[in-house]
């Protein structure tokens, strides 16, 4: 059984010994200095949370008591079903190539060995299917070597996801890609021994399949993953923006971007419940992340979301760049399994 927790001030120490041990991975968003009170496993994502505490912390937990690991640069956890693994990368690393044949920029390159190390890990421990992927990639807008960085880390997955055997479209990890200040990137990821159903968005091209004009390489992830873990069948929706077909809209109006955002979840829900058979997902029953590029667009944003989610609905509210300049907000969420608020 997969559980959810946030953590108001990341404080994971004062909980009993029990629900400590069942942790599958946490996730501190917030200021570096918050991030120590996590303990081990942990990663610490450079999103300041918009509208409460300091730090946040996202908890990933299970009934059994995962093992833990560390496999090159990712530090993982494990129980029967479900692995949990994470790994900040400092580009600097990359600047030289390791081989003379060895093309592209540092972030490609890092981008490649992140993937290529985490998808190793997964295939080594038996689980073959990566569910679910989050991205934070440092500068995601600035244009360097002559491409904007997010299409460099899009050709580096995609090398990776090549590299070793996995499909670049089609059968895609649910994912959110956003970017943070400066520093290392960071990627976190749950990966799966059965195969999940991956969702496509009626109301938008797969991004597998956007035209080149977004970038030669184009980003491989689905818009949703739908996932059977024993008894529990449980929709992790991608980081999701304002976009129709191919096309940014409402370009400059925040309101306008957020409720676009969530017509598309409310599409990819639609087709979500179709797959399941039962309509088991609405928006007024998933938990959001929801990322703002501007901190002044947190009160239009929050709004929207709450007319059109309810109050029953956890969210959290983090500053983010969005993977295209146009883009003010991106939603991403996940339902089917419990949440905690502690
Ligand atoms: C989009 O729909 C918005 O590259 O992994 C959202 C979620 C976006 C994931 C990714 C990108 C990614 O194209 C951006």
């Amino acid at each position: 059984m997969l559980h959810a927790a946030y953590l108001r001030n990341n404080d994971l120490r004062h909980q009993p010994a029990a629900w400590q041990e069942g942790v599958l991975g946490s996730v501190c968003f917030g200021a570096s200095s918050e991030a120590s009170r996590s303990g081990p496993p942990s990663v610490w994502v450079p999103a300041l949370p918009l509208d409460q505490s300091l730090a946040v912390g996202e908890v990933w937990r299970v009934a059994d008591r995962p093992s833990s690991g560390r496999s090159g640069p990712i530090s993982y956890r494990c129980d029967d079903g479900l692995l949990f693994g994470s790994c900040t990368i400092d580009e600097a690393d990359f600047v030289i190539p390791a081989t003379p044949e060895e093309a592209g920029s540092a972030l490609q390159r890092a981008t490649a060995f992140a993937y290529r190390s985490l998808i190793a890990l997964a295939d080594r421990l038996q689980f073959p299917f990566l569910l679910r992927v989050w991205n934070f990639i440092p500068q995601i807008n600035r244009e360097c070597e002559g491409l904007e960085r997010y299409r460099q880390f899009n050709i580096g997955r995609q090398e990776a996801l090549q590299d070793r055997g996995r499909p670049t479209s089609g059968d895609v990890p649910a994912a959110t890609a956003v970017g943070v200040g400066d520093g290392a990137l960071i990627i976190y990821f749950l990966a799966g021994r059965i195969a999940p159903m991956t969702i496509e968005n009626p109301r938008q091209v797969s991004a597998f399949h956007y035209p080149s004009q977004y970038g030669v390489r184009s980003p491989s992830f689905s818009r949703a993953a739908l996932v059977q873990l024993g008894e529990q069948e449980i929709l992790f929706v991608s980081g999701t923006a304002s976009i129709v077909g191919h096309r940014s809209v409402h370009l400059d109006d925040a309101a306008a971007q957020t409720r676009e955002c969530l017509l598309n979840i409310e599409a990819v829900v639609t087709e979500a419940n179709r797959f399941s058979g039962a309509p088991r997902f609405a928006l007024s029953n998933l938990h959001y992340k929801i990322f703002v590029r501007r901190p002044q667009d947190l009160g239009l944003i929050r709004s929207e979301v709450r007319r059109a989610v309810g109050d029953a609905a956890h969210t959290l509210y983090l500053q983010a760049d969005i993977c295209r300049s146009d883009l003010l907000v991106e939603i991403e969420g996940s339902g089917g399994h419990p949440l905690e608020e502690l």
